[in-house]
């Protein structure tokens, strides 16, 4: 059935101590030469099997003698006598011709490799498993003036000219490592070089390499992968072991980056950032991404996976530490508040759809698909939940245990736990829960207080939905930090307290409570849970302008914004005076930092809202959120001039302080336009056109794409000719168009899917256009199944190139049980469809059939 079980796992039979690889390098046809040398791992007789995908022998050789072999599928299996072996395949491979960017691929007329989780078997047969570590030396021979520059793991040892115009390089990893770390990069490229000087002392060079062209956005990088090096040490008393530490960039990437030994290799989109072409957000995802990719060099590759089952041990883990990071560079509270609002939009509708899985899977088809938000993101919650279960230092502590203990080897997720537990002496047996059981918890808190006797009673109960497989679940272990505050006074009347709740209800009683007490839940969002409370539209008011925890604060605007938006989609109510009478205050507190009051201001997303209803009603979302829009900009408007003209002074600059005016600006600019202000699109396009940085002009051209004006075709043509020859721009250009709330936006993105620039071979590009529109929800479910059919043929198309990008696109599709009777069925429909194409991938078949069921 294809189907891969946790429960099935079993050591390799043969292990793998050192490998050398011989690359004769050729975009057309590039020959690799593997010699690897193994040793029987235990008492068997089993052949010596090594994966292949693609890949036909040239020779097998067994200590130096042509030996037979026999295929099966893609694996060479061999049959050998004794416990040691010297093994040398030698194969040819077409880089040119390698759509799906998995293995060795060109991109930008450069070499470079992909191999997480299964591309290595499609350079050269191996065991290609994380829990097989070997010793790498690489030699790479190459064109000299088409590939100066040659790069592979760890350390360089040699160079030197061969024949024909051709020269070579060696490198050599002293660090074992698993097959899925090995990269190598030939190309015609240049490096932003510095130095770092480790907490013991040792020099590292560190190199991003890109094109000569683009030196100038890569500072931003460099300087990100100091910070992080420093703060690995700061932090988790982690340092770096090389000498060299590389970072390529290149454009046609599945993903953002990943993190090989020494030689990170990574999609433009995450290196690349200047002022006039990355904004805000680009800056602040290029830091955390490189500094995810350096904090994997410890949690990941010093200590990898055992399995692919174990993979959040190594992402969850890592996620966690580079938020960990990013809080530490500027607002903490922000931070949360983006990373929640993150796990919202993508995570919770995943645990909570046909795909849901737990953190830890137990089955598997094609391993590409578990690279999902719940591995990441909420594998990051866990760890953040035993974090705060544990507290600072014994947590450090457990992390400490964690690293010796295993460093060197491939380890589980048990195994982190199992660590935490022993340095801190907590028992995290019903905590385990959170890898097995897939699904978010939900949580009914209610608060009753009996003004007389002073007495307040919280009731708790959890409860976690069934999810595809597991029908059934036990109460988890979830770490709530609750306060109570006086309604009248605004001052706490009881201390912050953690309350792990762990059965499926508790009470907790409140004495000596004079006042009406109003309830702060989940603080600083503590467990990854949905929370219903009993709080009224005055509770949550009170706490938008009173709670001292940032979270809480933007939490209770959130959700009086979505009980408001959820009665006027429900029963038509329009009573948008309260949501009004908290934004005003917001906006006028001076105490609070830009940056917040814009996170806080900002409306819930149709989807968000669309994951509160029984049934989805993507129309009705629209206009009743756009009623809200209206309203608060006409009702401040006011307000909302005087804080887009107080940051409209600033000059760019790249610090907290900016960032947060610009993010205020362009919030305030939108409601403004909502207002119906005639000046709107003027101050829109001015905005846009006199823009010294990214930001503004992209904020500026997405209000005026999302709105009537005629100015919008003249913007959208100014930009597409400014950044015509800068690919990372023009996807903005597509995406923005993707994700415009305007009535013909189908219309729109299937007309761009035919225009020059549009390719489905560059990822970025696909997603850009296509994954945009898909997650824009009034657009892809309006005009009866046509933006299904756009989607599916989209991603059928996308398949024979590049199967793991396109499986990556079906979720929207397989959303269907969350929409009306006549939405399902064209979804289902268009489903169905893709998967009866003949020669769907793997990847594809097992996204869309669980899609279906
Ligand atoms: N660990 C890396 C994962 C990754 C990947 C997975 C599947 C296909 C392509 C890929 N490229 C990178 C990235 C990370 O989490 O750091
Ligand atoms: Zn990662």
């Amino acid at each position: 059935s294809g189907v891969i079980r946790r429960a099935d796992y079993r050591a390799p039979d043969w292990l793998v101590s050192d490998i050398a690889l011989d690359f004769d390098l050729d975009p057309a046809a590039t020959q690799v030469r593997a010699t690897l040398i193994v040793t029987r791992n235990g008492a068997h007789d089993a052949p010596l099997r090594l994966d292949g995908d693609g890949l036909t022998p040239l020779s097998v050789k067994v200590d130096g003698i042509d030996t037979p072999y026999t295929m099966e599928g893609g694996t060479l299996v061999i049959a050998v006598p004794g416990d040691a072996h010297e093994i040398e395949t030698r194969v040819e491979i077409a880089p040119a011709a390698n759509t799906q960017l998995m293995g060795l691929y060109a991109s930008g007329g450069n070499l470079c490799t992909q191999c997480e989780a299964e591309g290595f078997r499609r350079i050269t047969f191996f065991p290609d498993r994380p829990d097989v570590l070997s010793k790498y030396r690489v030699r790479m021979t190459a064109d000299k003036a088409r590939f100066p520059v040659l790069l592979a793991n760890g350390d360089p040892i040699a160079s030197g000219d061969a024949a024909d115009g051709r020269h070579w390089a060696e490198w050599h990893d002293p660090f074992p490592k698993p097959s899925y770390l090995f990269a190598l990069v030939a190309g015609d490229l240049a490096a932003n070089t510095a130095t770092f000087t480790t907490m013991s002392g040792r020099q590292v060079t560190l190199g991003i390499w890109v094109r000569e062209k683009d030196l100038p956005k890569t500072d931003h990088a460099l300087h990100a992968l100091k910070l992080s090096m420093a703060w690995d040490e700061q932090v988790y008393g982690r340092e770096y072991d090389l000498d060299v530490f590389n970072i390529v960039a290149v454009d046609d990437f599945n993903f953002g980056a990943m993190e090989n030994k020494g030689l990170n290799i990574f999609n433009s989109r995450y290196i690349l950032a200047d002022p006039d072409t990355a904004t805000d957000y680009d800056y602040d995802a290029v830091a955390a991404v490189v500094a995810h990719e350096y904090f994997h060099n410890w949690s990941g590759n010093r200590v990898t996976c055992r399995d692919w089952f174990q993979l959040s041990l190594k992402e969850g883990f890592t996620v966690y530490r580079d938020q960990g990071f990013s809080a530490d560079q500027g607002s903490a509270a922000v931070k949360r508040i983006e990373d929640v609002r993150g796990l919202r939009a993508a995570q919770f509708p995943e645990d909570a759809g046909p795909l849901a899985h737990p953190v830890r899977p137990d089955e598997y088809v094609e391993i590409s698909n578990f690279y999902t938000a719940t591995i990441y993101n909420k594998g990051a919650e866990v760890i953040r939940m035993m974090a705060t279960i544990l507290g600072p230092q014994k947590f450090r502590a457990g992390t400490d245990r964690y690293f010796d203990r295993f460093d060197g080897t491939a380890a589980t997720c048990e195994d982190f736990v199992a660590c935490m537990e022993e340095a801190s002496g907590v028992d995290l047996t019903q905590f385990r829960l959170w890898y097995s059981q897939a699904g978010t918890p939900r949580v009914t808190a209610s608060l009753e207080h009996e003004a007389g006797s002073g007495r307040a009673r919280l009731d708790l109960r959890q409860s976690v939905p069934p999810t595809p497989g597991q029908p059934n679940k036990a109460p988890m272990v979830l770490p709530l930090r609750i306060k109570l505050f006086g309604a009248e006074t605004a001052q706490p009347i009881a201390e912050e307290q953690l309350v792990l709740l762990s059965d499926g209800d508790a009470q907790l009683t409140f004495d000596g409570v004079t006042e009406r007490p109003v309830l702060s839940i989940n603080r600083g969002f503590s467990a990854p849970v949905i929370v219903d409370t009993n709080r009224s539209v005055a509770d949550l008011a009170f706490l938008s302008a009173h709670d001292d925890d940032p979270f809480a604060r933007y939490e209770a605007m959130q959700q009086l914004m979505l009980d408001t938006l959820v009665a006027a989609v429900t029963h038509g109510r329009a009573d948008h005076a309260s949501v009004i009478e908290a934004v005003a205050n917001t906006l006028a507190d001076p105490a609070l930092d830009r940056a917040f009051v814009a996170e806080a201001v900002l409306l819930p997303s149709d989807s968000f809202i669309g994951d509160q209803l029984p049934v989805v009603d993507p129309e009705a979302i629209f206009q009743k959120r756009e009623a809200l829009r209206r309203d608060l900009g006409k009702a401040l408007e006011p307000q909302w001039r005087e804080a887009y003209e107080a940051a409209r002074a600033n000059r760019f600059e790249y610090s907290p302080a900016g960032k947060g005016a610009r993010r205020l600006k362009s919030v305030s600019l939108g409601y403004v336009i909502a207002s119906g202000a005639a000046d709107g699109a003027d101050l829109a396009f001015a905005q846009f056109d006199a823009a010294d940085n990214m930001t503004d002009r992209q904020g500026g051209l997405t209000a005026l794409v999302n709105s009537e004006s005629d100015k919008r075709h003249a913007a959208l043509d100014i930009f597409y000719n400014r950044y015509a020859d800068n690919a990372l721009v023009l996807d903005k250009w597509f995406q923005t168009q993707a994700l415009a709330t305007r009535d013909d936006t189908a219309a729109a993105v299937e007309a761009l899917a035919s225009h020059p620039d549009f390719t489905l071979a560059n990822p970025n590009r696909a997603r850009a256009l296509v994954g945009a529109f898909a997650v824009n929800q009034r657009a892809f479910h309006s005009g009866e199944g046509r933006g299904y059919r756009f989607v599916a043929d989209q991603l059928i198309a996308l398949d024979q190139l590049n199967p793991q990008t396109a499986a990556k696109l079906v979720p929207p599709l397989g959303r269907w049980k969350r929409f009306d009777a006549a939405r399902a069925a064209r979804m289902r429909s268009e489903l169905e469809r893709i998967l009866a194409t003949p020669g769907l991938s793997k990847d594809m078949t097992e996204q869309v059939s669980k899609s279906l069921e």
